[in-house]
């Protein structure tokens, strides 16, 4: 086959009636390597925008279209080199644009991509009503922002100009989250305030190369999702920490006689499965732990179910897996499943569904050191708890110090739903059942 024999031509797909229609966007350059699917050139008809996407894996040979030009069906866009190993989709037909990405509004799978613990489920968010006092769109730069389809039309239903709307994505590329972002920072604080009141200051932008050498290294794509869900939960809900310690004296005493049977059978039987024990009675006796606010916020939503999910540090960054029906299980059974679902999350091998749904959180840096941290909310829970290394103390009693061992807690809760005092109920509750860890083995019915 002759080199020119082995090149891919991309064209324009079906655009039904629509001719001339325009290129508002081209999204690679010749030379650029590209990934099957990677979108090509976006569309805008009067109607939607679309992206024409590759059929192929490859390097962008030629381009055939400009931006500011227009097309239509069938017009060639781009001529691909494949890589070698890839096959152009039957026949090269020409592909189908990308114009169905579900409606903003419409419920995307919650939490299906959550690795961390402050992920707002998107029904905790709804989509804020547009604006009438939103900048106007300045429609050349609206064209030119490096967009996909479904959000340019999320950020007309808005009236957000996307010219001024700054890109977290690939290559800078605006999201949804960023329309948010975008619409959160023009809402007032509270209602009656002036509009902009609510928009946080920006940090300055620093050309830090001014200072010495630096290397600029691009977030994980977990790290990418997980951020502007940690910024929101950060903003959104007024935490606090309550603090306090346990004696897990006894506990470890008790832990260290099982966790070599255990290990028979496979399980790691560290201190953190007696912790979810702890705050499943913990939550059982304080429901409101386990319970979330409803997009109105007006009302509270008790949970009958105990899904906790547990940090996991990976290696690509955070992730929640969630023990599902945790209160349902014994502390062997937990155990088992903290170390299934962290090494899933390590290998990133977790699936969505095991990411989903959880009730209230747990994250432990027991196993790497501290005293004491301000866990942020895995919204919309209204609660977490952070648990740091355990360590001997001198504990006073009866009029002597004995030496005991004491587990930092750290518990930040939404003071929309959690009063102080109920926090410090909660927590001491909790220190008195991982001082007391027979009931924790007990079975469960
Ligand atoms: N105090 C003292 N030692 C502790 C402890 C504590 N609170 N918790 C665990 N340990 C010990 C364990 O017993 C184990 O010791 P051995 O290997 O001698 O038995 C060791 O520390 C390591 O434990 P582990 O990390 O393997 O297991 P774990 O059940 O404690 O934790 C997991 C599992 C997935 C929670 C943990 O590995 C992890 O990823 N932690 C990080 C979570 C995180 O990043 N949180 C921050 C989120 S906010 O940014």
């Amino acid at each position: 086959m002759s080199a020119a024999e082995s090149l891919v031509q991309v064209h324009v797909p079906d655009l039904g009636n629509f001719k001339d229609v325009a290129v508002i966007d081209v999204l690679v350059k010749v030379g650029e390597s590209i990934e099957p699917e990677a979108p090509l050139i976006t569309l805008e008809t009067e109607k939607a925008t679309m992206d024409v996407p590759s059929t192929v894996a490859g390097v962008i040979e030629k381009l055939h279209v400009d931006k500011g030009g227009t097309v239509s069906s069938g017009d060639l866009v781009a001529t691909v080199r494949p890589v070698a190993g890839t096959a152009a989709s039957p026949e090269s037909a020409p592909a189908a644009p990308r114009q169905s990405a579900p409606a903003p509004s419409a419920p995307r799978p919650a939490q299906a991509e959550v690795p961390t613990p402050s992920a707002p489920a998107p029904a905790a968010v709804p989509a804020p009503a547009p604006r009438t006092d939103m900048p106007p769109i300045d429609e050349p730069g609206f064209s030119r922002a490096h967009a996909g389809p479904s959000v340019r039309k999320f950020a007309r239903e808005l009236g957000v100009d996307l010219s001024r709307v700054k890109g977290s994505g690939f290559k800078d590329r605006i999201t949804h989250d960023d329309v948010k972002t975008f619409v959160k920072g023009l809402l007032p604080a509270s209602p009656g305030a002036p509009a902009g009141a609510g928009a946080l200051p920006a940090v300055p932008a620093v050309d830090f190369a001014a200072f010495g050498p630096i290397e600029t290294r691009p977030l994980s794509r977990i790290q990418r999702i997980a951020g502007p869900r940690l910024h929101a939960s950060w903003v959104n809900i007024p935490h606090v920490t309550q603090f306090d310690e346990a004696d897990i004296t006894d506990l470890e005493a008790l832990r260290v006689k099982l966790k070599d049977a255990a290990a028979a059978q496979g399980i790691k039987l560290t201190p953190l499965a007696f912790i979810v024990r702890a705050c499943i009675k913990a939550l059982q006796a304080f429901p409101t732990f386990n319970a979330s606010l409803d997009a109105s916020g007006a009302n509270l939503v008790l949970k009958k179910y105990v899904h906790v999910g547990f940090a996991a540090d990976t290696p690509n960054g955070l992730m929640v897996p969630v023990v599902r029906e945790a209160d349902r299980k014994d502390i062997y059974e937990i155990a088992r499943q903290l170390g299934e679902l962290s090494e899933a999350a390590r290998g990133g091998k977790l699936s969505g569904a095991q990411m989903q749904g959880g009730s209230f959180t747990i994250s432990s840096l027991g196993g790497i050191g501290g005293t004491a941290f301000t866990p942020i909310i895995n919204a919309p829970e209204v609660a977490i708890l952070g648990v740091s290394r355990s360590a001997y103390k001198p504990v006073y009693r009866e009029g002597t110090f004995v030496p005991r061992l004491m587990l930092p807690l750290s518990l930040s809760y939404d003071h929309r739903v959690i009063d102080g005092a109920a926090a410090a109920r909660f927590t001491t509750f909790l220190a008195k059942t991982l001082a007391d860890p027979h009931s924790l083995i007990e079975a469960v019915p």
